[in-house]
């Protein structure tokens, strides 16, 4: 998605005059959150029993301590999606035509209530992202707060029932929207198009982190075009004949991210989703695709900037079925996952994700990446740019 460096830099100046964020926070939130959310308040179990970090108090902090609700609107919307517009491959110098790279995609948009019209972008430090489908918005809770998504699925393309499977909230089983063959008919799991269903999930202190949600719905598959030579997926090699989360790989995921009052303040923050599509999943395509936020090759993918001095944090999350290697050039953080001290390059698996801070020090145009050669072949190669 080009462009959205730029975009950031007004963002985050509306951010800084304290405007912009909490109007569009105000749409999605309740009054009395609203009112909450102004000022700040801290939540309600702040300070007293249950903000110690073992598991007895977990109890004392219960989800729903700060009585605030975040409602959601979201709907999985279908459209063609073409993650390399600019048909070009900057790294290898290949070029692509839109009919290789194009498929149809599906993703998740946030509304205004009644899922009466798309939220507009908000790419500030605590905003909703781009809001464009691929990946969804950014939802976001403090500890104490319940999460309420409202979903509609309006995949008007291939009328596939979908889900949404949440990561690292605590929630109950008609809550949790992961569909069994065993059990088909748990509320929840499978919402046919043109269906809704309302999910609520509640942040406990072990929910400070960032997380996925995800379709996680019935397993299907894209008929080859018409003509083309049968060619069997690996699923069907398995013998089911579809693809589980065939939804998430045609974009029906997105990131959720949980606060508490300790959660370090930043200048800004990025929010990166790590997804591949197949060939032998999505026919329409000419080759693999591994994306960032949606995009492949660098201009396609979010060209992000900071200045020096600025206190930075990167929310990284990876979905599929590949490992990947998360390396920025020109910097190093120190981990606070699996590793211990200053490292510049990270791993992350299907469905885990990482939380990265540095303060700014190296102004330059750099170049992030998967460092697995293969995914940066396949598109996993984006700008970083750092001015003075
Ligand atoms: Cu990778």
């Amino acid at each position: 998605m080009p462009g959205d460096g730029e975009r950031e830099s007004d963002e985050v100046t509306s951010r800084r005059r304290g405007t912009g964020r909490r109007s569009a926070l105000r749409a999605l939130l309740g009054g009395s959150a609203a009112a909450a959310l102004a000022g700040r308040a801290q939540p309600a179990w702040a300070g007293g029993p249950g903000t110690a970090a073992d598991p007895d108090s977990e109890a004392a902090a219960v989800a729903g301590a700060t009585g605030r609700v975040r409602e959601y609107w979201l709907q999985a919307d279908s459209f063609e999606h073409n993650p390399v517009p600019n048909g070009y491959d900057g790294m290898m110098g290949r070029k692509f035509t839109p009919g290789e790279t194009t498929f149809q995609a599906i993703g998740f948009r946030a509304y205004t209530p009644g899922w009466g019209r798309p939220l507009a972008a908000d790419q500030g430090a605590d905003g909703i992202g781009a809001n464009t489908g691929i990946p969804g918005p950014v939802l976001r809770a403090e500890v104490g707060d319940a999460v309420k998504v409202h979903f509609r699925n309006n995949d008007v393309h291939y009328k596939w029932p979908h889900s949404i499977h949440p990561h690292g909230v605590q929630y109950d089983r008609d809550n949790d929207g992961g569909w069994l063959a065993g059990e088909p008919d748990i509320p929840g799991t499978a919402i046919p198009y043109g269906g809704t269903h309302t999910y609520s999930w509640h942040c406990k202190p072990s929910s400070v982190g960032t997380w996925f949600y995800h379709d996680h719905s019935v397993p299907q598959s894209i008929p080859a075009p018409a003509g083309a030579p049968a060619q069997p997926s690996p699923a069907e090699d398995m013998g089911s004949g579809a693809t589980m989360e065939i939804g998430a790989e045609l974009g029906l995921l997105g990131m959720l991210v949980v606060t508490d009052a300790n959660t370090p303040a930043v200048d800004r923050e990025f929010t990166l989703v790590l997804h591949d599509a197949y060939t032998d999943d999505v026919p329409s395509l000419a080759q693999d695709l591994d994306m960032f936020n949606g995009g492949a090759f660098v201009d396609n993918t979010p060209t992000f900037t900071a200045k020096v001095g600025e206190r930075v944090r990167w929310r990284i999350a990876a979905l599929g079925k590949e490992f990947h290697v998360f390396h920025i050039h020109g910097h190093r953080w120190e981990s606070a996952q699996g590793y211990q001290g200053w490292v510049d390059s990270q791993i992350l698996g299907p469905s885990t994700t990482l939380t990265v801070e540095y303060t700014e020090d190296n102004p330059g145009d750099w170049i992030y990446h998967c460092h697995v050669t293969d995914h940066m072949m396949g598109g996993m190669v984006g700008r970083y740019r750092v001015t003075t």
